[in-house]
C-alpha cells in the first residue's frame, strides 16, 4: 500500500502485462484525476461482470475516482453485487462473511494507524443495502457507536440484488418484488438518522447522475474520516434488473428517484467543518463573517 506497488522494478517494464503498464503508465495513481477527466486516464476499476446499465457499477467507478489517495486506500466488502465490480479494482480489497464488513474495517483501519502512524491510510466500506442494514447492521452501527475512523458507503439498490429480489429493510414501504410479492409492510429504515444520532461526524445522501456531487461527498467523507470520526455516504444505485429499469431508462430513473425521495443531504458535524476548512482549505466551511447591524 504505497506508490511503490505501482511502480515497476527498474529493468522489468518490458516483460510487464500491457494492462499493468497501462496501469503505472496512465493510471491516476500518485495523481490527481477528477470525474471530469473520466476517459482520458486508466481506471481503476474498468471491467466487471455486473448487469448492463447497472447504476451501482456506475457509482462504484465514480466513488473509486474520487478516493483522494487511492495507492493508499484499502477497501472493504460483503457478499453482493458491489463486490463483483470492487473485487476487480486494482486496489486492495478485503472480503470477509457477509455482513461483518463495519467489524472487519475496525480492526483494519486500527492496526494500519498503529502500523503507519500519521501517514493516512484511508479504509471505505462499499456494501449492499441488505449487507448493512440488515444482516450487518449490529456491526454498521457499533462502528459507528464506538466513533471507529473510516467511510462506510451503502450501495442502496433498495433490494438484495444478488441473490434475486428479496426485500430489504432499505426497501420502500408497498415496494414488490420477485420474492416479495405480496409488497413491503414496513418503512424503509432511516440510516441516515441513525448515523447521526450514532455519532457519525458526516452523512450524506446522493445518486450517481451527479458525478461531480459524488465526487465532493466521497472526498469529503474519507478526508473527515481520517482524523474526525465515523462518516457515512448512502448512494441510491438501482437495480435495474429487479425493479424492471429499461437499462437506457436507468439514469432518467435516478433524477426522478432524486427529486422524488432521494434529495441531496449533507450533515457535516461542526469538528468536521473546522478540519475540512483548516486541513484542507474548505473555504465554505470557514466561519462566515456576520453581517454588520444598521443602526437606525
Ligand atoms: C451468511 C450469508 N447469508 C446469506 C448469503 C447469501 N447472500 C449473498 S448476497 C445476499 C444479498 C445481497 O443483498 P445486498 O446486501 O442488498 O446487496 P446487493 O446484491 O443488492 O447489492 C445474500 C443474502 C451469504 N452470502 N452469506
Ligand atoms: S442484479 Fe441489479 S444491482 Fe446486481 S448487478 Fe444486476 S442490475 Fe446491478
Amino acid at each position: 500500500m504505497s506508490l511503490d506497488y505501482v511502480k515497476f522494478t527498474p529493468g522489468f517494464e518490458r516483460f510487464m502485462p500491457k494492462e499493468y503498464r497501462d496501469m503505472v503508465e496512465h493510471g491516476p495513481f500518485g495523481k490527481k484525476v477528477t470525474v471530469s477527466q473520466m476517459g482520458s486516464f486508466k481506471e481503476i476499476l474498468e471491467e466487471h461482470p455486473m448487469c448492463a446499465g447497472c447504476a451501482m457499477t456506475l457509482f462504484i467507478r465514480l466513488a473509486i475516482i474520487s478516493f483522494p489517495n487511492p495507492e493508499d486506500t484499502i477497501t472493504v466488502g460483503t457478499a453482493g453485487c458491489g463486490r463483483l465490480a470492487i473485487s476487480q479494482a486494482a486496489i486492495p480489497f478485503v472480503y470477509g462473511n457477509y455482513g461483518d464488513q463495519n467489524g472487519v474495517a475496525s480492526g483494519l483501519s486500527r492496526g494500519l494507524r498503529l502500523r503507519f502512524g500519521d501517514k493516512p491510510k484511508d479504509v471505505v466500506v462499499l456494501a449492499g443495502d441488505g449487507g448493512m442494514a440488515d444482516i450487518g447492521f449490529s456491526c454498521t452501527l457499533h462502528s459507528w457507536f464506538r466513533r471507529e475512523k473510516f467511510t462506510t458507503i451503502m450501495l442502496d439498490n433498495e433490494v438484495y440484488g444478488n441473490t434475486g429480489g428479496q426485500e430489504s429493510g432499505m426497501t420502500t414501504r408497498g415496494a414488490v418484488l420477485k420474492m416479495a410479492p405480496l409488497g413491503k409492510k414496513f418503512d424503509k429504515m432511516d440510516m441516515i438518522g441513525m448515523a447521526k444520532i450514532a455519532g457519525c461526524a458526516y452523512v450524506a445522501t446522493v445518486v450517481p447522475n451527479n458525478p461531480r456531487r459524488v465526487e465532493s461527498v466521497i472526498k469529503k467523507a474519507v478526508l473527515i474520516a481520517r482524523e474526525v470520526g465515523p462518516t457515512y455516504i448512502q448512494a441510491y444505485t438501482s437495480c435495474n434488473i429487479e425493479y424492471a429499469i429499461p437499462t437506457d431508462k436507468v439514469m432518467e430513473d435516478a433524477k426522478t428517484v432524486e427529486d422524488d425521495r432521494y434529495k441531496f443531504t449533507e450533515y457535516v458535524s461542526d469538528e468536521a467543518k473546522e478540519y475540512l476548512a483548516d486541513r484542507y482549505g474548505y473555504k465554505t466551511f470557514l466561519p462566515q463573517p456576520t453581517a454588520a447591524v444598521k443602526e437606525t
